[in-house]
């Protein structure tokens, strides 16, 4: 479709989704999307990167950008994943800062006020998990938010797991779209492509069955992506992807006794791939220990975290 063909009353906006690990982003994105695109799982530091997720709802185009929740580290992949918070939310039309109601949540904003270093344009407090939490002075803590973040000018507490003033959020973020025209003129969903996010449903699933250290300390990537549309290949698509870990004995726990972990992993999310390509999907995964792949360039700038300008300048002086 040409720009100019686009609807005269179509309508856009771009959102960064911010906050601390953990504060519900994903979900909240996954809600308003009404598909699960982007992993959520229990634990905190899931999402790793920025990238869009996208929604049209009636001629309004919303760009939601994940982004990793903002921590303090000393990990060099974890400084690279601040990195891409800070990059998610250049550039956008509105920010949405978001705020767990159910643990501490002025601590939690002082921290994130701490770590992340930009200065936020117009911004949304968004409290979240609303379910958990009987009674809050939200009108109280937003004020108080409003003196560290001057350019926050409302908020909404919301939960997706009851569906509390989602309605009205969603009505809000129409409302502050602007007319003009759509930057996804093809409808994509994102601007990641299939590779990206089977790399993400494998990571999830191990996200999701392994415990302790062993997940921050490991790392998805795909060798071989044979997309059966692209190559009109009938049998499917077929997918053969590495599961980098740190040390021998994680790699053991990745396997799991006689192999069990490994295939669970391989069989749940072959079938959320195969839900993403609509279509048939063989899934090879191998285990690999690679001793620090998480300070390794190489496997940083595979996974998507270049290093922050301010980190290359350093680097180039020297
Ligand atoms: N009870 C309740 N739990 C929620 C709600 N929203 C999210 N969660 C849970 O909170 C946990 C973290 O959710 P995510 O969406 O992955 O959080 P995130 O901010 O994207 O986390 P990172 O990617 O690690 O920064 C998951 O277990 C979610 O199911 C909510 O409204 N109510
Ligand atoms: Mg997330």
């Amino acid at each position: 479709m040409l720009l100019e063909d686009q609807h005269p009353d179509n309508k856009s906006i771009m959102i960064a989704v911010l906050g601390r690990p953990n504060a519900g982003k994903s979900s909240l994105i996954n809600h308003l999307l009404g598909f699960d695109l982007t992993v959520v799982t229990s634990k905190p530091q899931t999402t790793r990167n920025q990238f869009h997720c996208n929604v049209v709802i009636d001629r309004t185009e919303i760009v939601m950008v994940d982004t990793p929740g903002i921590h303090a580290t000393n990990i060099e992949m974890n400084k690279r994943m601040n990195h891409q918070a800070e990059m998610g939310a250049e550039g956008v039309d509105l920010n949405f800062v978001l705020v767990d109601a159910s643990i501490d949540p002025m601590n939690d904003i002082r921290e994130f006020k701490k770590l992340f270093t930009m200065e936020l344009s117009r911004t949304w407090i968004i409290f979240t998990k609303t379910d958990l939490v009987s009674d809050a002075p939200y009108e109280k803590w937003f004020k108080e938010i409003q003196t560290m973040i001057p350019t926050a000018e409302r908020f909404f507490a919301i939960s997706v797991k009851n569906e509390n003033n989602i309605h009205e959020l969603t009505g809000a973020i129409c409302d502050a779209a602007q007319p003009g025209a759509h930057l996804y003129m093809d409808g994509a969903a994102s601007n990641m492509n299939e590779r990206f996010f089977a790399r993400e449903y494998i990571r999830e699933q191990a996200f999701k069955i392994l415990k302790e250290e062993v997940p921050y300390e490991l790392a998805v990537v795909i060798d071989e992506y044979k997309d059966a549309m692209k190559m009109d290949q009938a049998g499917g698509s077929h997918i053969s992807a590495s599961i980098l870990v740190n040390r021998p004995s994680q790699r053991a726990i990745v396997v799991g006794k006689m192999g069990s972990n490994i295939k669970t992993i391989g069989t749940e999310a072959r079938k959320k791939i195969e839900a993403m390509v609509g279509g048939k999907v063989h899934l090879n995964l191998h285990v690999k220990v690679s001793p620090r792949w998480f300070t390794n360039n190489y496997v940083l700038d595979e996974l998507g975290l270049p290093r922050s300008q301010t980190q290359a300048r350093v680097w180039r002086k020297k």
